[in-house]
């Protein structure tokens, strides 16, 4: 069954002044280098709306053949809070102990990252995303197209989009992430992608002192 193509005329792009789009790139810019992942948060709740535009938004990226192959489990309950943290942190002790080599570690060393992941439980909101490897229609399975591109477009417009609305995330990759699926009861055609952190920083947070790269250095021109 194959959907027809239909096009309808394209009403809401915003042509802008030269001045006007430099300066909003700016503005923009400035503001994504406000930016900062955040390890320590505060327990203060996070208004429901907020959370629930900001996947809204997520969910208008590009994305293979518009199949959206993605799925957000909102979790906020304590208890479940906690089974997460739980495995993550047994997953992370054996990366930090066993599994992790030593470059790795070196790599993370700047970040002063361990096996103890507290804001789990800390922070009000965890966003555990999912890729969907394929779709099932009835018994069938529908194939996806570029599933890691567009779960990772969504997501970095979910974190932009949270940081836009005044609060700050973690990107929390324990590995692997299966336990997401046995504890949030999600199908075996969804992958977990990432676990988003969500809430206030702390008021004592701290960041790591690092930088990023100047635009001369990640750009060249042919
Ligand atoms: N998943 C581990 C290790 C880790 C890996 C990378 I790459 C980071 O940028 C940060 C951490 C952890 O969450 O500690």
């Amino acid at each position: 069954m194959t959907t027809p193509f239909q096009p309808v005329p394209l009403t809401t792009f915003e042509r802008l002044d030269e001045s006007e789009m430099i300066a909003r790139a700016r503005a923009f810019r400035t503001k994504m280098q406000q930016r900062r992942t955040v390890r320590e948060y505060s327990s203060e709740p996070v208004p429901d709306e907020v959370i629930d535009a900001c996947i809204e938004a997520a969910g208008t990226a590009p994305n293979g053949a518009n199949l959206q192959p993605w799925h957000f489990v909102i979790v906020r309950d304590p208890e479940v809070k906690a089974q997460i943290r739980e495995a993550a942190e047994e997953e992370e002790q054996d990366f930090y102990e066993n599994r992790a080599p030593p470059e790795w570690l070196e790599a993370l060393a700047a970040l002063g990252t361990d096996e103890h992941k507290p804001f789990v439980e800390t922070a009000p909101v965890l966003i555990a995303i999912f890729a969907e490897s394929y779709a099932i229609r009835g018994d069938a399975k529908v194939k996806n197209y570029y599933v890691q591109e567009s779960v990772g477009i969504a997501t970095g417009i979910l974190i932009t989009g949270l940081h836009h609305a005044g609060l700050a995330t973690l990107t929390h990759t324990p590995s692997p992430m299966g336990f997401l699926n046995k504890i949030l009861n999600r199908p075996k055609n969804e992958r977990p992608f990432l676990l988003l952190v969500v809430g206030y920083p702390a008021s004592d947070a701290m960041v790591p002192s690092i930088t990023k790269k100047p635009l001369g250095e990640i750009t060249t021109h042919r």
